[in-house]
């Protein structure tokens, strides 16, 4: 199971992520198995800048998780995101989450995701996707979700399935 996260708080930040989803899922090597609801999230790290839509996704590739991630950066890239501060406002951002049982930590990559087991906006859409998985030490994303108190900054903004998908 290869998941991916996708988050945007600049412009139309609807388009933007399925833009992203669209440029992944024409990728030769990437079929694009499933696809979350979009859920309205206020931006946690940096809290002043603009509500974030986050939604995920997932994948089946014969990609190797850096050759995953070189085409998520290159979609960010085409897609002009650019990186000026830490944590702060951007218009596309692809996250690996979750790449098989695989753990990856180095400089570049680090797998599962390293917030992810304490993100209402990253396990929300996972529950939706993945309900089934085992993300972090065990635990399933509803179980992760449930220690966490406060969900509230996490709303859904739009269904969305596979099939309703405007590709
Ligand atoms: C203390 C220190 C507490 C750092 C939290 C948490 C930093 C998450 C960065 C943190 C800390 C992050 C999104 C976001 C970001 C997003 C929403 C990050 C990276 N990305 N907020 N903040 N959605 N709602 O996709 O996740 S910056
Ligand atoms: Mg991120
Ligand atoms: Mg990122």
């Amino acid at each position: 199971m290869i998941l991916i996260g996708l988050g945007s708080n600049i412009g139309d930040r609807k388009k933007n992520i399925l833009t992203a989803i669209q440029k992944l899922s024409q990728h030769q090597k990437i079929s694009l198995t499933n696809i979350s609801s979009l859920y309205e999230t206020k931006p946690v790290g940096v809290t002043n800048q603009p509500d974030f839509l986050n939604g995920a996704i997932h994948i089946d590739t014969t990609l190797s998780p850096l050759e995953l991630l070189e085409v998520c950066l290159d979609v960010e890239c085409q897609m002009g995101r650019v990186r000026d501060q830490r944590w702060g406002p951007r218009n596309i951002d692809i996250d690996i989450l979750v790449y098989h049982d695989l753990m990856i930590q180095d400089e570049v990559l680090n797998v599962p995701h390293p917030r992810l087991c304490e993100r209402a906006f990253v396990l929300i859409p996972l529950q939706e996707i993945a309900g089934e998985i085992k993300v972090d030490r065990g635990l399933t994303p509803g179980e992760l979700l449930s220690r966490i108190c406060d969900k509230s900054d996490v709303v859904l903004y739009e269904q969305l399935s596979l099939e309703l998908l405007p590709l």
